[in-house]
């Protein structure tokens, strides 16, 4: 039951606060969760940076260089990330981008404090970083002390959907290709048609993507988020109208629908992104598409999205064990999925989860079973801190 209007508040607004001259779009919280960082977009001149920033000027021109438009003057978006102290004072803002339009900006924080910040770019240069304006994603991480760009780099033709990080600090993003991407140590090499999801590992002083890969078949294979597990598995989910999505150990293997609609898709790739641990269509006749995807500390998957398919299947005892009314179904969908971790060591063993007790079961080469411990621990986190 929703608590009555009349119930008195047991939370304080501790602060709320205007962010002037932006549409905000992201935040993550310092480790230590007293200092906020937000990102978002703006075509004011004028917005409001700190005497710190990192870049003061909109654009290239101070002026988010001004066009004469269709409708008059129009100029073109640069990225914002403003840093609020833990009274929601505004301690730091920057502009960030170049000549072009620069916005859909994700954040990433890791344990230690660095920020990425990823988005999309047609700028020619992106912060007059010689390996940007390569009309496509931006990736930037910056020093704790955000007054420099410690990594910048840029990867052509996709489409940014969502950025997580994994434990060993790597930032993993996940994207739309609507045509043949650069891959590297790829699940899937090449593209399937029409659009694909694209998958990318950023490691930290890397030039390159240590890992690009398409993922999907000859339809529309629509990303929508990914998370990473506690292992350092990769969960992602969308959509696809595709009838060979690549599916592992699916719990429906085939598309269940026309392609005029689609299904929801889930997927689990190792810390590697090139083995495929489990990979799935969920739906039903109907069109259905997963939207968010959270894990747990025992790694199970969670998906989260919208169905339209009154025969899309639930578990026996389900809280809500039917779609709609008798007017129609379109109701949102939230499924778990536990044992999705697979693990390939080397070429000699794969392993999972055992469940319930939390331990990896690794299979030998000669198929005997060998109980161990995680097979990858992270390094130990140096210590959180803040900014400034
Ligand atoms: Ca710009
Ligand atoms: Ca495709």
């Amino acid at each position: 039951m929703w608590p009555s209007a009349s119930a008195q508040s047991l939370t304080r607004q501790a602060y709320s606060t205007f962010i002037p001259g932006t549409v905000a779009q992201d935040l993550v919280v310092s480790p230590k969760g007293s200092w906020v960082y937000i990102v978002g977009t703006t075509t004011s001149p004028g917005y409001p940076v700190t005497a710190n920033a990192f870049d003061r000027t909109c654009g290239t021109d101070g002026d988010c260089n001004a066009f004469q438009g269709r409708f008059g003057i129009e100029r073109r978006a640069d990225v914002v990330l403003t840093v609020l102290d833990a009274a929601g004072q505004i301690q730091y803002s920057t502009f960030l981008g170049g000549a072009g339009t620069d916005d859909n900006p994700r954040l990433a924080i890791a344990p230690n404090g660095t920020l990425w910040i990823a988005g999309q770019t047609s700028s020619p240069t992106f912060e007059n970083h010689p390996a940007a304006g390569c009309g496509g994603l931006f990736i930037a991480r910056f020093a704790f002390t955000l007054d420099r760009i410690e990594q910048l780099q840029c990867i052509s033709g996709p489409t940014l959907t969502d950025i997580a990080l994994d434990s060993e600090g790597d930032l993993w993003l996940l994207a739309i290709a609507s045509g043949p991407l650069q891959t590297r140590n790829a699940l899937q090499p090449n593209h399937a048609g029409q659009l694909d999801m694209f998958l990318a590992r950023i490691v930290p002083g890397e030039a390159a993507p240590r890992m690009a890969t398409h993922i999907g078949g000859s339809g529309l294979d629509i990303p929508h988020a990914l998370a990473v597990t506690p292992g350092g598995s990769i969960a992602v989910v969308g959509a696809t109208n595709s009838q060979n999505f690549p599916v592992v150990r699916p719990l429906h293997p085939s598309l269940s629908t026309s392609v005029v609609n689609g299904d929801a898709v889930v997927l689990v790739l190792d810390r590697s992104g090139t083995f495929l641990q489990f990979s799935t269509y969920l739906g039903g006749s109907s069109d259905d598409a997963a939207n968010g995807v959270a894990v747990d500390g025992a790694g199970n998957v969670y998906a989260t999205g919208q169905t339209r398919s009154p025969d899309m299947l639930v578990t026996e005892g389900a809280a809500a064990g039917r779609c709609g009314s008798a007017s129609g179904c379109f109701d949102g969908f939230v499924t778990k999925q536990d044992d999705v971790e697979i693990f390939q060591l080397g070429r000699s063993f794969a392993c999972r989860r055992g469940c319930g007790d939390g331990l990896w079961w690794c299979r030998g080469e000669h198929g005997l079973p060998r109980h161990t411990d995680e097979p990858d621990q992270g390094e130990d986190q140096k210590s959180a801190g803040e900014p400034f």
